[in-house]
């Protein structure tokens, strides 16, 4: 915790004649995404103050600044605000004449910043004109201080949380031949609906277990598949989570409670960033997302386009080796097998989006 006190000069030296600090200057557990609006504000004593010309850098990589979110304070009409290349330009003049122009404690402008990754960041005046006196001439230049401020976002560390998860795809068993390179798309949702997508997550194969999915009377042994995900972007979000998991051929499934073995039917989550690896394999991926309507890809649905694909393939009888898009299962062999498990997803819910 940082107290906000700031020590104006060194002492002995001369105090500068306006100081010029953001509002807040210090800001702790500032969360990606999060905008905040910082007040540029000069303390004058009883300098009065009739232009600034200000120019501030920042750190882009952590920080993001539109020109739109900059705006000059009540008072002060624009001559320049502009972001270009990491740094902001702000100059503002009166338009009153010299005995009402303002001093003491007052607000120049305000900086609306969007926190964008984790760590420290910080911003620096380039360049500090305050002048006061006639209207329209900076006939007064004052010597002019500024207090560096001191943003912490996220915990401030900039290593990510890590969500390990274990998964089994239904109908592909213990003894399939042909899974392949097996990939998945992830993305984690936290309780506010905050979301971020991993695509490319690899799984490797786990193992196998005894599962008898929903819907069905018997056990299956099915490969088990381990994988893991490092919440880049996901800021202090490590708590509360939920994974939306999806194969290269399958539908989206939700998984969001340790253990899950039926569908998580409420939004929000129970997961963690951690060392827990979270087992969901008692509710298998279901398999089927494998057409759109324009035809191979996915379209997040499962329906009749993908049925009638995996029916066509499994009458073909497509050789081994041969279109591997409609062998669901995985077993090397598209044939009714691979159709009678897109039937089951497709008494299933489709998608799970929230
Ligand atoms: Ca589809
Ligand atoms: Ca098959």
């Amino acid at each position: 915790m940082i107290v906000g006190i700031w020590l104006w000069g060194v002492v002995g030296a001369k105090a500068a004649e306006v100081n010029l600090s953001f509002d807040p200057g210090t800001r702790n557990g500032w969360q990606i995404n999060e905008e905040i609006a910082v007040k540029v504000k000069a303390s004058t004593g009883t300098n009065r103050v009739s232009t600034f010309i200000l120019r501030f850098n920042y750190d882009a990589a952590k920080l993001e600044i539109a020109e739109s979110g900059l705006a000059m304070a009540g008072g002060f009409a624009e001559i320049q605000r502009e972001v270009r290349n990491g740094k902001i330009y702000l100059s503002g003049q009166v338009t009153v004449v010299d005995d009402q122009q303002p001093y003491g404690e007052i607000e120049l402008a305000t900086i609306r910043i969007k926190a964008k990754a984790n760590g420290q960041a910080t911003m620096g005046m380039e360049l500090g004109n305050v002048g006061g006196g006639n209207l329209g001439q900076r006939s007064r230049d004052y010597t002019v201080a500024f207090a560096a401020p001191s943003y912490t976002i996220g915990s401030g560390s900039t290593t990510d949380g890590v969500l390990r998860f274990k998964v089994a795809f239904a109908g592909v068993g213990a003894g399939a031949g042909c899974v392949g390179e097996a990939k998945a798309t992830v993305t984690v949702m936290d309780a506010t609906g905050f979301s971020q997508t991993y695509n490319d997550v690899p799984l490797t194969e786990s193992g196998h277990e005894m599962i008898t999915m929903k819907g069905t009377d018997t056990a299956v042994d099915l490969k088990l598949f381990s994988g893991q995900v490092t919440l880049t972007g996901m800021g202090q979000r490590q708590g509360n989570l939920a994974m939306f998991i999806k194969g290269s051929k399958t539908m989206q499934i939700k998984y969001a409670r340790n253990g899950q073995n039926d569908f998580y039917n409420r939004a929000g989550g129970e997961l963690a960033a951690g060392a827990t690896e979270y087992n969901f394999s008692g509710y298998p991926i279901l398999a089927g997302d494998v057409r759109t309507a324009s035809g191979d890809g996915q379209d997040g649905v499962v329906d009749g386009l993908d049925f009638s694909f995996v029916k066509q393939q499994a009458i073909l009888q497509v050789a081994r080796g041969g279109s591997m898009r409609a062998d669901l299962n995985s077993d090397c062999v598209p044939n009714s097998i691979d159709a009678a498990l897109l039937m089951h997803s497709l008494r299933e819910r489709q998608e799970q989006l929230y």
